[in-house]
């Protein structure tokens, strides 16, 4: 039996367990990626571990996500990362350099390596045949330090695509097709595979916006195979001598396989607030719009913004739009700036913003009250745009570009033909503003720059005997990180502050949670499906451990966030019959005896006091992520065992 492109990389970098769907494997990491929203606490993590240097292939630590300076907080945690960064044998990319998406593919990415980032879309690196996967922090300290990535061996699927996509179609309506298909949770627990002669049509930042947002469908990863349009992207790069060939064997076998044609294709959108509501432009069309925004992970290359300046060249945009532009990185921006592309894109009326994430974190441009706001970016939940009743849609270049000028929803395939643009031979090549670290003997004398915004991280106690606490809050389905832990311009400043987070946690579902938790001192959460979904931030299980909450139980998890509540020693569990979602209240008194036991147990049973009932749940955990949470989170562990 052959192998797909993923299980080839994983067999390559298996370092426990066995590649059998369901069962938690070990991967050696090659490179890592941090962002600066997340990096603050990953490198204290880092630090922690007392390993002077890295031990990776590749380490970068990006700026990218808090580059709003509106008061010291920020430009402090830059600093902090940039010595630590110079001291530990990391990379910096410096403020302004770009999105570390982007960035990572034109300068970092190698076909058949393994890649864990502090960022859910790190599978970005999948458009160049990467194994890349988002992790927590914490993860990503421990793979710098040599340490080994587990997950859990997951399903293939393979997304076969055919034909080639029409005129005004792009990627972002294939990513969108596979939401509609498969929804916000049907990639958990699956690597999304892409195959068949249509891939040949797509170039290297084409299929990246795909696996980009494959994190949207809450996929471990999504890949590519690594071809001759992969070559002619790596040596437009000046990185020819790490491409290497990849390819899925031809009797390969799949758990589940999906059929695109791609020439079928139209353009759509996915409608507020999730990325699977998916509706097609034809039916949008004529709706008037408040916002249009052009940039993050998602759809920023030159590629795309090259067909956004064709777009906008000699037009202005309507009156009633606000249209901002953020190109991905300044390799993009020197681009258009040398090609005369952002003088069109100037001249239209756009506002230039910062090549970074942006409005894309809610870091500035939220839509007027109730606005409706067209984005080619990969997240539209409830309020993450900053504005609470912004009404959110997720679109194409084009028809971000051909809207802005309509000031209504527009379907750009009624616009005649399209221009043809194609990717460079040679992309314009200026590393100047990524910093290679200090050398071995240098790094001593490096000093390590801490700003008063940096905190120490929750403690954590060892798993007691028995957990006894109220259901303090109760949610339902598909609830995203960015309820558990908001962020935006407010509350982005204070990530290596969680006593000052805590205020904030799970605000969009109930302001009233962190007050309350405090005064309990401590708390169970109940949720529905898909739990936890989104971004990889550790601080969604850091700043509830922080407020007092031992347990989590709900339907069903997603995979990022299940490891990073298991790192910070909070019980995650299932219910065993969904149905009990529906037989406890908000505020029932819980009981979870010889939780210790129930964890070798892998089931436990939940008395609920108040009602006089009990229901069993499973905490289906790996024999490593039991000890963890016995030890009361990562840190204790790794201590304890060091
Ligand atoms: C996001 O898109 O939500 C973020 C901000 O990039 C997050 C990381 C974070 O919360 O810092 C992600 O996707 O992991
Ligand atoms: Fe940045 Fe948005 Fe991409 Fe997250 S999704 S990395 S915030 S651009």
């Amino acid at each position: 039996m052959g192998f797909t492109i993923a299980q080839k990389i994983i067999k390559a970098h298996l370092v426990e367990g066995e590649m059998v769907v369901g069962s938690e494997i070990g991967l050696r990491i090659d490179q890592t990626l941090t962002q600066d929203a997340t990096g603050t606490m990953a490198y204290l993590e880092f630090e922690a571990m007392g390993v002077p240097r890295v031990k990776t292939e590749r380490s970068v630590a990006y700026i990218d996500h808090n580059t709003l300076q509106t008061g010291f907080e920020n430009a402090d945690d830059h600093r902090f990362i940039q010595s630590i960064a110079k001291k530990h044998g990391i990379w910096f990319s410096r403020p302004g350099n770009g999105i570390c998406h982007q960035l990572h593919l034109e300068r970092f990415g190698i076909p058949g390596k393994t890649l864990i980032g502090s960022d859910s879309h790190t599978p970005t690196g999948g458009g160049l045949g990467m194994l890349a996967m988002g992790a927590g922090g914490l993860d990503v300290a421990v793979a710098m330090g040599g340490g080994t990535y587990y997950i859990t061996m997951p399903k293939m699927v393979r997304v076969n695509l055919s034909g080639k996509l029409p005129a005004w179609v792009s990627a972002k309506d294939v990513i969108l097709e596979v939401l509609r298909i498969m929804s916000v949770k049907g990639g958990v627990g699956k690597i999304i595979e892409y195959g068949g002669e249509g891939v040949r049509t797509l170039t290297v930042p084409e299929r990246a916006t795909i696996t980009n947002m494959g994190a949207e469908l809450g996929a471990t990863t999504s890949i590519f195979p690594s071809d001759d349009i992969t070559y002619s992207f790596m040596k437009a790069q000046g990185r020819e001598a790490d491409w290497s060939e990849l390819k899925a064997d031809d009797d390969a076998v799949y758990d589940e396989v999906i059929e695109i044609d791609l020439s079928s294709l139209k353009p759509l959108a996915a409608a507020p607030h999730s990325p699977d509501n998916i509706k097609s432009i034809e039916e949008l069309k004529g709706k008037k719009i408040d916002q249009v925004l052009i940039g993050s992970c998602t759809n920023s290359s030159y590629l795309d913004l090259m067909r956004v300046a064709a777009i906008l060249k000699g037009k202005t945009v309507h009156p009633d739009v606000s249209l901002g532009i953020a190109p991905g990185s300044k390799q993009v921006f020197n681009m258009l700036a040398q090609n005369g592309a952002l003088a069109d894109i100037i001249a239209s009326g756009a506002r230039v913003l910062e090549c970074a994430c942006g409005p894309c974190i809610g870091m500035g441009q939220s839509p007027n009250s109730g606005g409706i706001s067209l984005r080619t970016f990969n997240r539209n939940f409830e309020g993450r745009s900053g504005t609470a009743d912004g009404q959110v849609y997720l679109v194409s270049p084009e028809t971000a570009a051909v809207s802005a000028i309509a000031g209504v929803f527009t379907d750009a395939r009624e616009l005649g033909e399209a221009a043809n643009i194609e990717l460079p031979e040679k992309f314009y090549i200026n590393d100047n503003m990524i910093l290679e670290p200090a050398s071995v003997e240098e790094a001593d004398s490096v000093e390590i720059l801490r700003g008063p915004n940096i905190k120490p991280f929750p403690v954590t106690e060892e798993l007691p005997a028995e957990i006894a606490a109220k259901a303090l809050l109760k949610v339902g389905d598909n609830i995203t990180t960015d309820h558990i832990m908001p962020a935006g311009a407010k509350i982005l400043p204070y990530r290596s502050n969680i006593p000052h987070l805590s205020q904030y946690c799970f605000g969009v579902c109930d302001s009233t949670f962190p007050e309350r938790a405090k005064a309990e001192g401590k708390s169970i959460v109940i949720g529905g499906s898909n739990y936890g979904q989104g971004s990889s931030r550790e601080h969604a299980a850091l700043v509830p451990l922080y407020l007092g909450v031992k347990a989590v139980i709900v339907k069903s998890f997603a995979r990022i966030h299940l490891a990073n509540l298991v790192n910070a020693g909070i019980v995650p569990m299932t219910f065993v019959d969904p149905d009990d979602y529906d037989r406890v209240d908000q505020l029932d008194e819980l009981r979870i005896p010889d939780i210790r036991e129930a964890l070798s147990a892998g089931t436990a049973t939940v008395i609920n006091v108040t009602k006089g009932t009990e229901f069993t749940v499973k905490c289906e955990v790996s024999g490593r992520q039991r000890d963890i949470l016995l030890a009361g989170g990562l840190l204790n562990y790794t201590k304890n065992n060091a």
